[in-house]
């Protein structure tokens, strides 16, 4: 039978299950990574597992967002990440070494394997036909112990491109009109496939920006053919052996379709605060521009930095605009050295950042008050740049490059020539030499845990019937930095949840801590899409900690929600919208979870008022779990 990619792979890995869409199926999981603010727990959890070294191909643990290490906290967390990959079999790559996405797809990221890694963002690597899932730290734990990984199967939606790319116009256009087009909701439950004679005129390294910013559709994951593009970068990234072609059969069915023609498009922005509301450059002509900020795991390849560098060559930016550029690898970084590009950027003024997510997670670098930023990245949440009022634009290199030399976004029209094509030298030279591969044997390891590295908490089971009040209700779009703050400070306590915890919705609701606890527990009321964004299960393990039972929503992200599960909370879907506002915030629920049977509708019991019915699209399994009071007391057992 003709089959898409994304069939092939999942048929080829498929352990459990049928290949239904929205049915549950098991995957063999070839290699996991982990980054640093998410692999600490990954990484407790996995030893809670008690295996004696990973089952995958290949397991990675980077370190790119908590590396400011002021005071011991991220120190701490980075020595346990170090000890704990060289015990278990782990590949270390030390903070600095460059952004996990980025060094991903530079080194170890394959055709057809199957990849999931503790952040959203791990999609990256489709755009090297890799089938690469972002999921909850436990989630990659379980899959580093030779564990299946479940998740429900996906459509798969053909994105069709046809002609190429012209003037101003890159692959980060590409992504952000589809994301136009479609949402942040778009791609719920789905994979971008893409197809098409578009796809030969794209390098691997454009076609991972379109993969990696598929995480704000909401997909699954996006995923490219491995053609003569491929191959072609694998050699000269020195990695010849790791190709292998994996295209579409021809007549293969998908489950939707969408055209982009590439010749069409133009310079786009995402404008603040969610990055599906695009709008062309030339609409925001003599917007002025405080802060341009270029790097991130979207944005940060060798082409990406070279094109921006030739145009700051000779020219000064901004003296009202502060330019910041963090390369995505040290290799990307020691080949624009070596051939004199770095002195372009630092002759400009702008500022040269280490290689790492930085201003991208709020490590630093935010915007002036009400400042507007020009960003390279793939999220403006509000508030996700340190600066509540902030207004972010997510941008292309070349666009975040032109409004810092002209201090404003100004009409494509006016930039002159779009610069050439930049392609990679030859050969590649390697940073192999950075990474820390783990001891043939690693028995002998001893694991080191500073103070900021607190032992896991053990959950209590569900309890017969969860009586408690709404402690907070939210409207639609939630996302999980809304939940859990990133940011310096917040972010460096992600190994510890008692600590994160007093941080939980402070941004929302700045009395919601305080309440919960006094209430002793609560439920959760929320609108569409709650929990989007990022893989953090810090924003259900903190919850979790405050004694949240239940989330009740119109709808929810698939990781969080799986997140949700993992740490023994009731995710609920209200079986008609309609009665979001029947529910105040205050009103006591009362629920019997022997009536929570999957995929069946239970009452909600609503303290003076009529009771709602709720749904669920949770398998016995995951009913059971939760029952349980998470994953790891499953797992454990
Ligand atoms: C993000 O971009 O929000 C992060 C930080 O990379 C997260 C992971 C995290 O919260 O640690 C993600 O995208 O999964
Ligand atoms: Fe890092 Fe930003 Fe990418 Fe998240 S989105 S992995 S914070 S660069």
């Amino acid at each position: 039978m003709a089959e898409n990619i994304t069939r092939k792979i999942i048929a080829a890995h498929l352990v459990s299950g049928d290949m239904v869409p929205g049915s549950e199926i098991g995957l063999r999981i070839d290699q996991t990574l982990t980054q640093d603010a998410t692999g600490t727990m990954a990484y407790l959890q996995f030893e809670a597992i008690g295996i004696d070294r990973v089952a995958t191909e290949l397991s990675v643990s980077y370190v790119d967002h908590n590396t400011l290490q002021m005071g011991f906290r991220n120190p701490d967390d980075h020595q346990y990440l170090r000890t704990v990959a060289a015990r278990y079999g782990i590949i270390y790559s030390p903070p600095g070494t460059g952004i996990c996405h980025q060094l991903h797809l530079e080194n170890f990221a394959k055709p057809g394997k199957t990849l999931v890694g503790s952040d959203s963002h791990t999609p990256t690597a489709g755009g090297i036909g890799s089938l690469a899932m972002g999921a909850g730290g436990l989630s990659v734990a379980l899959a580093m112990a030779g564990q299946a990984y479940f998740l429900p199967m996906p459509k798969v939606v053909r994105i069709w491109l046809d002609g190429r790319l012209t003037g101003w116009a890159t692959a980060k256009d590409v992504i952000l009109h589809l994301l136009g087009l479609l949402t942040v909701k778009g791609g719920v439950g789905k994979v971008m496939e893409y197809a098409g004679p578009g796809v030969a005129t794209l390098s691997v390294p454009e076609r991972a920006v379109i993969t990696n910013m598929g995480a704000e559709l909401g997909a699954t994951t996006s995923i490219f053919p491995s053609d003569a593009v491929t191959r072609d970068f694998l050699a000269r990234m020195g990695r010849p052996g790791d190709f292998s072609e994996l295209v579409a059969d021809d007549g293969a069915a998908y489950d939707d379709e969408v055209v982009i023609d590439l010749s069409t498009l133009v310079p786009l922005a995402a404008a603040p605060h969610m990055p599906d509301r695009m709008t062309p450059i030339k609409a925001l002509d003599g917007m002025k521009v405080h802060q341009a900020a270029i790097g991130s795991c979207t944005n940060s390849s060798y082409a990406d930095l070279k094109t921006v560098a030739l145009l700051l060559k000779g020219r000064r930016i901004h003296p009202e605009t502060d330019l910041m550029i963090s390369p995505g690898s040290k290799q990307v970084l020691s080949m624009l050295a070596a051939e004199g590009l770095l002195a372009h950027i630092i002759d400009s003024g702008a500022r040269l950042l280490e290689c790492t997510c930085g201003p991208c997670i709020g490590m630093g670098g935010s915007p002036t008050s009400g400042g507007v930023s020009a960003r390279t990245f793939n999220r403006n949440f509000e508030g996700r740049s340190g600066t509540q009022d902030a207004q972010v634009y997510l941008v292309s290199p070349q666009t975040a490059a032109m409004a810092a030399l002209r201090g404003a976004f100004t009409d494509p029209a006016t930039w002159g020539d779009a610069p050439a094509r930049v392609e990679l030298p030859d050969s590649v030279p390697s940073i192999t030499d950075l990474f820390l591969f783990p001891p043939v044997d690693g028995a002998a390891v001893e694991i080191v845990r500073g103070p900021n590295i607190k032992a896991l908490e053990k959950f209590a089971a569900m309890p017969e019937v969860i009586e408690a009040a709404v402690a907070l209700k939210v409207g639609d779009d939630i996302t999980t930095d809304h939940i859990l703050p990133a940011g310096a400070q917040i972010t460096a306590l992600r190994s510890n949840i008692p600590a994160i915890s007093e941080f939980i919705f402070s941004r929302v609701d700045a009395g919601f801590v305080a309440r919960i606890k006094e209430l002793g527990q609560g439920i959760i009321l929320g609108g569409e899409n709650y929990g989007q964004g990022s893989s953090r299960e810090h924003a259900a393990l903190g919850p979790r900690h405050l004694g949240v039972k239940a989330v009740i929503a119109k709808s929810l992200a698939r990781i969080h929600r799986a997140n949700l599960v993992n740490f023994g909370i009731l995710p609920l879907i209200l079986a008609d919208k309609a009665d979001y506002d029947r529910i105040a915030q205050g009103a006591v629920l009362r629920l019997a979870t022997a009536d929570i049977r999957p995929g069946e509708a239970a009452a909600v019991a609503v303290e003076g008022g009529e009771p709602v019915m709720v749904t669920n699209d949770l398998t016995r399994k995951e009913l059971d779990i939760i029952l349980s009071g998470g994953l790891l007391n499953t797992v454990r057992r």
